[in-house]
């Protein structure tokens, strides 16, 4: 049972079910409220990222993507091989931000 259905929620966006896990957390209702005000409009993607030899370059992509208008709470993770973040469609798009990572020399796809 996932963490949405243990508090009663069924047909839930991802939206949701990360609102579900910030509240389950313990998170205020205030809080949750401007985290929505927020997140609301992003998309969340999760990425595999090939070529990476340590954990700076993780760090290293992590670092570039924070900075692109648009995207928020990239994560990459070496040992994983994995990243993830969210951002806003009318800003930046998904292939650009694989062409940006590639331009950093890694291989990212969507996972
Ligand atoms: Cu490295």
């Amino acid at each position: 049972m996932s963490k949405s259905e243990a508090i009663g929620y069924k047909d839930v966006t991802p939206l949701d079910e990360r609102a579900c896990e910030l509240y389950l957390t313990g998170c205020s209702i205030l809080y949750l409220l401007a985290w929505l005000a927020d997140n609301i409009g992003m998309e969340h993607i999760k990425l595999n990222i090939e070529g990476m030899h340590c954990g700076s370059c993780a760090t290293s992509i992590q670092m570039y993507l924070s900075t692109q208008e648009g995207v928020e709470n990239a994560t990459v993770d070496y040992n994983g091989k994995k990243g993830g973040l969210d951002y806003d469609p009318s800003k930046i798009n998904l292939d650009k931000i694989l062409a940006e990572i590639k331009d950093l020399g890694f291989t990212a796809t969507k996972a």
